[in-house]
């Protein structure tokens, strides 16, 4: 215990968190209440922490993740016991797979009866459970460690590679009393959480070694390099290099898409073709089709070699051999590039940037065709064109975006024009993160922001809607109803029930928001839909638009019918 003299005043646990929380910036916490947080959620406001309240806690949780993503703070998430907990950890793993920093915190039943499994209200071992799922989780048991325990939840999310963390709070320790003296000296203001991690200097010569002889090179941007910050810096590598670059969906906006560098347009040309890779902030995961085969040109994989930038060492040669590793945060690798491109630097061979450039050119003219019809009903290129100019003329509102083909095409249609902008379904393809990205967006940023929903996306946290219009956030959802997953005409072979991909057909999404006192509006037409989202981003109104969308126009899966198990079968038959 601390020699120092008591105040006489008393703290307690729920004061602790308190200002333990605010103690290290945090501002905003998004939450369900009830027992044994009910108390906190009110006191944290009375303190001046902002409480957003969900409707179900993934949704919160998501919402923690996403303001993770956003302000390189963790995001803070709080639940109840057992179910709320469970209900927050799908998100919690999320976070963990993105790469983003966010703290779940959730009361717990007290141990005794616990270990004993004597039947606690609500009881679960629930460190146990969320442990193998996040990055790190850990339980406090005695008020004047709750000041440490907030200090590694904060550390482990941040530092190194980002992810989620469970904290575990028994209800008794939200009562607990201690000197108020001796309490705000166990608090601990995290200094540098997430350290900068300088890369070595022969791997940053092995790395432009490798891309000064590259005839084909190019840059990949994943969202760790959105996350990181390094905006300037990145676009100076990329320009100064005069390295072509595709943007992987996160990644868009840290350089315009409609940036000359940028080979968005011809994406399966530039996998295939190019001989040096470099990889920054991007897993070579499914989502590039894991650095070999088809996509990458198929028997060219063999002579490709990668350059990898990435905080996480044991990224390297998860897939494909990595022949320069660059270890370190992608601030310090790029300065350290830059640094080292000096003024001579070459730019690639012409036969290669003017290949790309033509094929670019003819993709962008086929696509504005596609744009400009005006078909009967929409389809989601006619209503994706309307939300494409909408983004052109404000760039800084945030895009959501989930769903099959309504995510598929929004990604590839809607150009993105400055960073950490879009925020979408990510390394899992997760549907139900929309209304609590779409939330977290608007509370962190106080930007407009348009979230892009399939009518199934939607409905996996459409009651959330709710919580838009309680906060009065500046949300304007658009719902592409197309009556299904992938589509509204599937047909149940026997008759009877509806196929499993199908919805009610002509449902009026629009009166969800018109139910909490938003705006709720149905659009037949791009004009319809311009109409009514101009004027959603205009008035800063929470707005839902029930985009009708032509239920023939989507395709299984949306892009990804190869991994169906069914196609998969055709195929090796
Ligand atoms: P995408 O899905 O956009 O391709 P991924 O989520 O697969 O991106 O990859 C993100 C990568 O970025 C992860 O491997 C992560 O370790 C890395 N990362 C995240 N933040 C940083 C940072 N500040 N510095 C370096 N690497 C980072
Ligand atoms: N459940 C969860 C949590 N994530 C998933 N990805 C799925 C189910 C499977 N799934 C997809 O991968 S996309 C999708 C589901 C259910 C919905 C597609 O329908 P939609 O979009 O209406 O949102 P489109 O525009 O009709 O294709
Ligand atoms: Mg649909």
């Amino acid at each position: 215990m601390t020699n120092d003299t008591p105040s006489g005043e008393q703290t307690d646990g729920f004061h602790l968190l308190i200002d333990a929380l605010k103690l290290n910036g945090i501002e905003n916490i998004y939450a369900l209440p009830g027992i044994p947080i009910t108390d906190f959620t009110r006191m944290a406001q009375a303190a001046g922490l902002r409480m957003i309240s969900f409707r179900h806690e993934q949704h919160a949780g998501n919402a923690a993740a996403a303001a993770g993503f956003l302000t390189q703070k963790p995001g803070i998430c709080m639940t109840v016991s057992a179910p709320g907990f469970l209900n927050g950890l799908t998100a919690l793993t999320n976070a963990t797979t993105n790469c983003f920093p966010m703290i779940l915190i959730s009361g717990s039943s007290e141990r005794e009866i616990v270990d004993l499994q004597q039947g606690d209200y609500e009881e679960m071992d629930q460190l146990a459970i969320a442990k193998p799922l996040c990055k790190a989780a850990f339980r406090v048991l005695h008020a004047q460690d709750i000041g440490i325990g907030v200090a590694r939840a904060i550390r482990s999310a941040l530092s190194g590679r980002p992810g989620g963390v469970y904290l575990d709070l028994p209800a008794k320790l939200f009562g607990q009393t201690m000197d108020a003296a001796a309490g705000k000296k166990s608090l601990i203001k995290v200094i540098d959480p997430a350290p900068r991690q300088i890369p070595a200097q022969d791997a940053v010569k092995r790395a432009l070694d490798l891309l000064k002889g590259a005839k084909r090179p190019l840059i990949v941007l994943g969202k760790g390099a959105a996350y990181a910050q390094a905006d300037a810096d990145i676009r100076a590598l990329i320009e100064k290099s005069g390295i072509p670059y595709l943007p992987m969906s996160m990644a868009k906006g840290l350089l315009p898409d409609t940036h000359a560098q940028s080979a968005s347009a011809t994406r399966s040309h530039v996998l295939a073709e190019a001989d040096v890779v470099m990889l920054v902030g991007a897993r070579l995961n499914w989502l590039l089709s894991h650095g070999k085969g088809k996509t990458w040109g198929g028997d060219k994989a063999d002579s490709r070699q990668f350059i990898q930038i990435d905080i996480s060492p044991t990224e390297m040669d998860s897939n494909v051999p990595i022949a320069a590793p660059l270890v370190g945060d992608i601030g310090s690798c790029v300065s350290a590039l830059l640094a080292g491109m000096g003024s001579g630097w070459a730019k690639p061979p012409v036969e290669w940037t003017q290949g790309i450039a033509e094929r670019k050119d003819k993709n962008i003219s086929k696509m504005a065709e596609t744009l400009a019809l005006n078909p009967s009903p929409m389809n989601f290129h006619s209503a994706l064109n309307v939300i494409r100019n909408q983004v052109k003329a404000r760039p800084d509102a945030i895009v959501v975006n989930e769903g099959a083909n309504t995510l598929d095409f929004a990604r590839s249609i809607v150009d993105m024009y400055e960073p950490r902008k879009r925020l979408d379904v990510g390394t899992w393809g997760i549907m139900g993160i929309g209304m609590g990205f779409a939330i977290a967006a608007a509370v962190e940023t106080g930007k407009p922001v348009i979230a892009i929903e399939g009518d199934s996306a939607f409905g996996f946290s459409g009651m959330e809607v709710e919580t838009i219009c309680r906060y009065n956030l500046p949300v304007c959802v658009i719902v592409f109803n197309n009556n299904g997953i992938y589509k509204g005409t599937d047909k149940n072979p026997r008759g009877g029930d509806m196929a499993p991909t199908q919805f009610v057909k002509g449902a009026k999404y629009e009166m969800m928001m018109q139910a909490f006192g938003g705006v709720g509006v149905v659009a037949n037409t791009p004009a319809e839909l311009e109409k009514a989202l101009t004027e959603a981003i205009k008035s800063g109104k929470p707005t839902l638009i029930n985009a009708i969308i032509d239920e023939t126009a989507g395709t299984e899966s949306g892009r990804i019918t190869s991994l169906n198990p069914a196609s998969a079968k055709k195929k090796t038959a």
